[in-house]
């Protein structure tokens, strides 16, 4: 049911010669009776009008992935969910439809498609469906998908609410921005007159492609919380609370998960930016400085999610999690453990190898770490050093003798390697394959994407045989956007079986 916010009855002047005194009543439904407010006013009334101020209804969409190959490796679209948060606390109603749903019913049922899969620790396989390649991705071999629910499930779920006053749309890898155009095609046959707004990381990096191929309305790059609530004020009319806007105004809100479908995990964010500049990076571009939040605030956060929800599963997006760790994720595992909270910990962004003390990896064991993934980059010294140089010598077996002596089990460490770097060749990324697996470590390759605006951009630019610049789709990793003579897909594919040898 659609509550109102203000409700209002007034009498109207029908009579105007009539001595009966007149009042008009007011309500704020949300401070519930104590705001009833009696008004007497001068002209006598007769007939009752209803003056509803209706509260706009958003809806959030988390479009499809449209790729050769994505897992879901506790990907949720945790940047609109934070906007669900800040939204609901300003009174707006929400809904959600989510393409990358796995949990509705009528997947099961459909054919053609290939069903998600479920691994450990709520990761696993998205449901996808085969689709043409588009133009400029046609000269590659691989099957192409779109990866989540079918457009007859999104159009039926579209219809089940009321009809959005304003529609949010998130975006993620600037490759995949032909699932955000399809689903904003379909919301505008199903809601032509309603104004669709796209945020999110391709809306940021790729703002002027966005603007021409996209379909929305609006696109709004950026930390969405800047300037959401006046977009949507100037949309919809609505105006926001100011006593709700000022209990409310954190750096980093608390998501609206709740709005998802259903809950396997969590992820989550104890802080925004990076304080390092690494060339290939666009975090500085999606979030300049570096914020935390306090630990304590983000365990009240975890213990809410999992009372309420059972989740066990936690995935950390931070940037530099274990940055300046005493004062931070310390005191946040030791917080975890004092609530004895049951918590499966992952880090699917990677920690700084550096930063892996014998004390934190002991406090990551404790605390319920189940997997640990490392950025390596590489072993190659100078390019390590062009990198920015965070890895020093010797810092990795470091890392790895603490993190086996606090009792990780070599296959709960993986390690991530850049792989198709400009003027990388496949010998040093083998080299640093081998050098992981020594360690007992298992190498994950993290195939270079070119990102818009980072310091690599230009000489990515130059060494690449695709047109990165007007093309977002060769910034996908998959077709190794850089690649050169000597290093192509095959030399990409013999690497990747030298992870699993
Ligand atoms: C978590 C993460 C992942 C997760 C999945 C995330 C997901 N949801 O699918 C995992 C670990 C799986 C992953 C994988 C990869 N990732 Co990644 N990932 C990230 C990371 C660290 C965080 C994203 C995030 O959720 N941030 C937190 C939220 C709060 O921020 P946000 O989404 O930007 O939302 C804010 C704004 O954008 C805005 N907003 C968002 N939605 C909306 C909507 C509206 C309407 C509005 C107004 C505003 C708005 O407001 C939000 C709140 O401030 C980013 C780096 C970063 N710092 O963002 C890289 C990043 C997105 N990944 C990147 C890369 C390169 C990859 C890989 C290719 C790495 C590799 N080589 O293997 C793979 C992709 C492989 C594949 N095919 O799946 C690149 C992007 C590349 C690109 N071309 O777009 C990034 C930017 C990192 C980098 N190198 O710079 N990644
Ligand atoms: S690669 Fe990692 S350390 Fe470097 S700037 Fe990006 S998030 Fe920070």
């Amino acid at each position: 049911m659609l509550l109102p916010k203000i409700f209002t009855i007034t009498l109207d002047p029908v009579f105007q010669s009539s001595n009966i005194p007149a009042f008009l009543l007011q309500a704020d439904i949300r401070r519930g009776l104590k705001s009833l407010r009696l008004i007497k006013v001068r002209k006598p009334l007769l007939k009752v009008n209803y003056l509803m101020e209706k509260t706009p209804n958003i809806l959030l969409i988390n479009p499809w992935v449209h790729d050769f190959a994505v897992h879901d490796l506790w990907a949720k679209p945790l940047g609109l969910l934070m906007l669900g948060g800040l939204l609901r606390a300003h009174g707006y109603q929400l809904r959600l439809v989510d393409c990358l749903d796995i949990h509705d019913p009528r997947l099961k049922e459909v054919t053609g498609m290939k069903r998600a899969t479920r691994r450990g620790y709520g990761t696993g396989k998205f449901y996808r469906t085969e689709i043409p390649k588009p133009g400029p991705l046609e000269q590659f071999e691989r099957p192409y998908y779109r990866f989540g629910i079918t457009p007859e499930i999104f159009r039926d779920l579209l219809g089940r609410g009321p009809e959005p006053d304003v529609v949010l749309v998130t975006s993620t890898m600037t490759y995949w921005y032909p699932g955000v155009q399809k689903s904003i095609r379909l919301l505008k046959d199903q809601f032509p007159d309603v104004p669709v707004v796209l945020g999110g990381i391709y809306a940021t990096l790729c703002q002027e492609h966005a603007a021409s191929n996209s379909g929305a309305d609006h696109i709004l790059p950026g930390p969405g919380e800047n300037l959401i609530l006046q977009l949507l004020e100037k949309l919809t009319g609505h105006s926001f609370d100011k006593l709700l806007h000022s209990g409310e105004k954190k750096t980093i809100l608390r998501p609206a998960f709740d709005l998802l479908p259903q809950l396997d995990y969590i992820c989550t964010l104890t802080s925004r930016g990076c304080p390092f500049h690494c060339p290939y990076c666009a975090s500085d571009l999606l979030y300049s400085g570096f914020v935390r939040r306090d630990p304590i605030e983000v365990v009240d956060e975890l213990e809410h999610w999992h009372k309420k929800y059972s989740i066990v599963d936690v995935a950390f997006y931070d940037d530099a999690l274990l940055l300046d760790a005493n004062k931070h994720i310390l005191v946040l595992l030791k917080e975890v453990r004092t609530r004895k909270l049951p918590l499966q910990f992952h880090t699917p962004n990677g920690v700084h190898v550096g930063s892996l003390s014998e004390e934190v990896c002991e406090g990551l064991f404790l605390s319920g770490f189940r997997t640990v993934r490392l950025g390596l980059e590489t072993v190659d010294a100078e390019r390590q050093h062009q990198l920015g140089g965070k890895v020093k010598p010797g810092a990795f077996s470091a890392a790895m003798e603490s993190l086996t002596r606090a009792g990780f089990q070599p296959g709960q460490i993986g390690v991530y390697l850049l792989c198709g770097l400009p003027k990388q060749d496949s010998d040093e990324v083998a080299e640093s394959i081998r050098m992981v697996k020594d360690h007992g470590a298992r190498p994950y390759l993290a195939e270079y994407s070119p990102i818009p605006g980072t310091p690599l951009w230009s000489e990515a630019q130059r060494c690449s045989p695709f047109d990165l610049a007007n093309e977002p789709l060769f910034h996908n990793n998959s077709i190794l956007p850089c690649r050169s003579e000597g290093f192509g897909l095959e030399e990409l594919q013999e690497l990747k079986q030298l992870c699993k040898a």
